[in-house]
């Protein structure tokens, strides 16, 4: 008889380790377990979201014929961690073998790998997980021999790998990629479709009441806790998007708007990430759009490109460079992370809505993670480790493999251009471009070096001016540090001592 281990992020009935057990013979185990709860202080939306994901999918296994042993959450369990949990069942019922799918974090799949099979004194069996359009070793091939990965080249690999929106071997339209239509500016009047509200079974309400009272000192609230639980729910979700959303996705795909938290965005990625929906579920429903013509080709080529694309190339780079990836501070940043991060409470309008959307919602989209928070994070120097420690816990689709190359890579250029070939740094004009923020602050965002100038703009140029080694010879960069040198040094000197003063008072703005 084999053990099948299912964790929290594997709610997917076609799992490849579900796909070798037999429900006649062989057992399954899921646990809710505090290690995993708290390996970060992950946002309380995110355990409700994933236990209760959890127990649905306990309950879809049973009703499918098989035999499940399900630990709920117990502060006082003598199992703290996923490995106590199974060395429990292996002893329990004479397991003969462990069976699991390669899971989404280093540090578990590491401590698997290594020191599992040795603890239990049975086999354990590791398969890929194939609901990624490529195998991690297919991407290594990918980027075997290349001195720089980009995103792109990747992508049309994955067009072509998929067949989506491709004709006859080529893109269709005759581009493999329209970003250049989608950066526009909200225009005021396309109204917002409100994102779906489910309703809460017996099992959510247990689950919220638990998260509640075990998880009372993690960060964020459950009062608006939205989040699909089950499969139909998630399936739901994803419906709705390409009903309502993805028409508008790609023209607004950039802007933010005050108290909109999700614009056209889809909200698909706790469900993709936990497995209540797959890649290939997700990107088929937009591509059947296209061709029914109920979506237009940027937001259709947009959309998938997010998916098979940048979704697919940085988990290749994450199981590509891990572990070290994680340790890499390439700009050799040394500062704390700001209180506000935590508790939400700046002047600044743009950093203030991306906190509540995050801390009300466990969520933000992607344009108020990169350009704001994120941007925020990199003009400043925080530390890399304390920065991604923060997106890995507050939002509900975070996970080590997705959230890391997307914080120490694409925002914090950590890892010294790899992923990126040039920092992702604004001042608050880009902000004030995308957004309606800038008119409702405390701060101008009109001028640089006054008592009252908005922080982004002196500390874009802190940014250029004390990185200017790391990339006086990066040409993309050329035309940015020609302006710089173009001011005249009065101008220069104040911005400068602006930036120092705000860099002095980080938690003060
Ligand atoms: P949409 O805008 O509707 O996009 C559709 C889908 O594309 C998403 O559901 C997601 O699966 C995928 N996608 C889009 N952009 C990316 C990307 N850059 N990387 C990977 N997948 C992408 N995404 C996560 O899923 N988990 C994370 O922990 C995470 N951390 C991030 C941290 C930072 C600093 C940044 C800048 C981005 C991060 N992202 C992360 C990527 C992106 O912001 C989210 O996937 C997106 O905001 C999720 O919202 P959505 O489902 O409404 O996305
Ligand atoms: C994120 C998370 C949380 C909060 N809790 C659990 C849990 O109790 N049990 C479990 O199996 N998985 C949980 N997860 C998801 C895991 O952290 C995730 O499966 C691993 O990090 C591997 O990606
Ligand atoms: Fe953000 Fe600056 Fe605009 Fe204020 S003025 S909202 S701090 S960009």
């Amino acid at each position: 008889m084999k053990l099948g281990l299912i964790l929290g992020d594997q709610l997917t009935p076609d799992l490849a380790s579900l796909r070798v057990l037999d429900p006649q013979q062989d057992r399954i185990v899921m646990a809710e377990v505090r290690d995993e709860a708290s390996y970060v202080k992950h946002h309380k939306q995110k355990i409700a979201l994933l236990f209760s994901a959890m127990r649905h999918f306990a309950e879809e296994l049973r009703e499918a014929g098989w035999q499940v042993d399900y630990h709920a959450y117990d502060a006082n369990s003598e199992f703290k961690s996923l490995i106590d949990v199974v060395e429990h069942h292996v002893q329990t019922t004479g397991a003969e073998r462990l069976v699991l799918t390669q899971c989404g974090e280093y540090r578990l799949q590491h401590a698997m790998d290594r020191k599992w099979a040795k603890q239990l004194g049975i086999p354990v069996d590791v398969f890929s997980d194939d609901r990624f359009i490529a195998t991690t070793s297919e991407f290594a091939d990918w980027a075997d021999g290349r001195k720089q990965l980009r995103m792109e080249y990747f992508y049309r690999e994955m067009r072509r790998k998929t067949g989506y929106l491709m004709v006859d071997g080529e893109p269709e339209g005759g581009k493999w990629n329209y970003d250049a239509d989608n950066r526009k500016k909200w225009d005021g009047k396309t109204p917002f479709p409100n994102p779906p509200v489910f309703e809460r079974d017996e099992i959510d309400q247990d689950v919220i009441a638990l998260v509640a009272e075990e998880f009372a000192d993690h960060p964020g609230s459950l009062d608006a806790f939205h989040w699909g639980t089950t499969r139909s729910q998630a399936n739901a979700a994803l419906g709705f998007f390409i009903q309502y959303c993805l028409t508008n996705f790609g023209d607004f795909q950039d802007a933010m708007v005050r108290g909109e938290r999700a614009l056209f965005h889809s909200l698909l990625s706790p469900y993709l990430n936990c497995g209540l929906l797959t890649a290939k579920q997700v990107c088929d429903a937009a591509h059947q759009a296209w061709q029914d013509k109920r979506a237009p080709l940027n937001a259709v080529e947009g959309f998938i490109r997010q998916i098979i694309g940048w979704r697919e190339y940085v988990r290749g780079i994450y199981w590509l460079h891990m572990p070290h990836y994680a340790k890499e501070n390439a700009l050799n940043n040394k500062r704390a992370l700001p209180r506000y991060y935590w508790d939400g409470d700046t002047r600044m309008a743009c950093m203030s809505d991306c906190f509540k959307n995050t801390f009300d919602h466990a969520y933000a989209h992607h344009i108020q993670r990169l350009m704001v928070t994120g941007n925020f994070a990199l003009l400043t120097g925080i530390i890399p480790e304390e920065i991604c420690d923060w997106y890995l816990a507050v939002y509900a689709d975070a996970y080590d493999w997705v959230e890391l190359p997307n914080t120490l890579g694409m925002v914090m250029h950590a890892d010294g251009g790899y992923l990126g070939s040039k920092p992702y740094a604004a001042s608050g004009n880009y902000i004030h471009k995308m957004s309606d923020y800038c008119s409702g602050c405390h701060y101008s965002v009109k001028t640089q070096a006054e008592e009252d100038s908005c922080p982004f703009n002196s500390l874009y140029w802190h940014f250029i001016h004390r990185h200017r080694d790391d990339f006086k010879n990066n040409h993309r960069m050329g035309m940015v540090y020609r302006t710089f040198d173009r001011m005249n040094d009065e101008k220069k000197e104040r911005i400068i001592a602006r930036a120092d003063d705000l860099l002095n008072r980080l938690d003060d703005l």
